[in-house]
Order: structure tokens, then C-alpha cells, then sequence
């Protein structure tokens, strides 16, 4: 069969609740069971810089302290995804922003639930636009060209 367009890149972050409950493996396996490659992965712990840049978009809103407080609490996993549709394509494998909502067989429906605090911590982030991949993916993956 003939690709008439050029696959997309998607940046997916698993969140440092999803690695320290031991689910990157779990995330991973679902992406590539959908089909899309693995082009890029790496475990980090995030710097101040790269979380005031991937977050830029939520400065000012009541959740955004404690949602840098909490992407800095522990290592995460950080992953370039590829194919065909996988901005929107992971998104709906993550599931909706508010793990009590997401529904059942989404990652974030499956695997996360609310836990109390003043941010959801919901497993996974996936990037929600070409031009947000675009600029996540430098933010994580500088060297990747
Ligand atoms: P998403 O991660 O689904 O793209 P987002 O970009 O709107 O959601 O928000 C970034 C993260 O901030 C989200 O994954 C969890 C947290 N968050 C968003 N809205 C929130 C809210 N109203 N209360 C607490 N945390 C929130
Ligand atoms: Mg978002």
C-alpha cells in the first residue's frame, strides 16, 4: 500500500506517578500494540526549564505550582512516538484529563484514579497538536533532528 502523507511524531511523557507505580512498560506496551514506533525514549529527571517550557501554556492557573511541584517529584519517562494520526491516536489511548472520568480501557480510565491532591496526577501526558510535538519534542529530545 502507498503512504500518501508523512507519519507524525507525538511527545508522551510518563508522569512520575506512572514510573514510580512501575506503568512505563505497561504505556509503552499499549503504544506499541496500536501500532505506533518507538523512536526516541530516555528516563529523566525533569529540569525546572524543560517544565516551564512544556507547561508554558498553564502559567497563572490555579493547578500550575502544584503541577510543576509534582512533575519534579520523582524520574519520569520521556518518549518520542511515530505514525499515522498518534497526536489524536494517543490521546484517546490516554483517556480523559481527570482519571476518575477517562474512561475504562484508556490508559488513564484503566491504570489512574484521583488520589486527593490539588493536581491530577493522571499517568501520561501526549502532545495535543502538531505545533505542541513540534516544540515538546525539542524541550525533551534536543538532539533528535
Ligand atoms: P492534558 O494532560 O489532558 O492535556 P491539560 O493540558 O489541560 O491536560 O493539563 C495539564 C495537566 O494539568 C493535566 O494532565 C493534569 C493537570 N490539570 C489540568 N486541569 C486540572 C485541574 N482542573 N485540576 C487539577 N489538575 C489539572
Ligand atoms: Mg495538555
Amino acid at each position: 500500500m502507498t503512504e500518501h502523507t508523512q507519519p507524525e511524531r507525538s511527545l508522551v511523557l510518563v508522569k512520575p506517578d506512572g514510573y514510580q507505580r512501575g506503568l512505563t512498560g505497561e504505556v509503552l506496551r499499549r503504544i506499541e500494540a496500536k501500532g505506533y514506533t518507538l523512536v526516541a525514549l530516555a528516563v529523566t529527571d525533569a529540569r525546572p526549564d524543560q517544565l516551564a517550557d512544556h507547561y508554558a501554556e498553564h502559567e497563572g492557573k490555579p493547578f500550575y505550582e502544584p503541577l510543576v511541584e509534582f512533575m519534579s517529584s520523582g524520574r519520569l519517562a520521556a518518549a518520542v512516538i511515530e505514525g499515522h494520526g498518534c497526536i489524536p491516536g494517543f490521546r484517546a489511548l490516554a483517556g480523559a484529563t481527570d482519571p476518575t472520568a477517562a474512561l475504562p480501557g484508556t490508559i488513564r480510565g484503566d491504570l489512574g484514579r484521583d488520589w486527593g491532591g490539588s493536581v491530577q496526577q493522571n499517568i501520561v501526558h501526549g502532545s495535543d497538536s502538531t505545533e505542541s510535538a513540534a516544540r515538546e519534542i525539542d524541550i525533551w529530545f534536543p538532539d533528535l533532528g
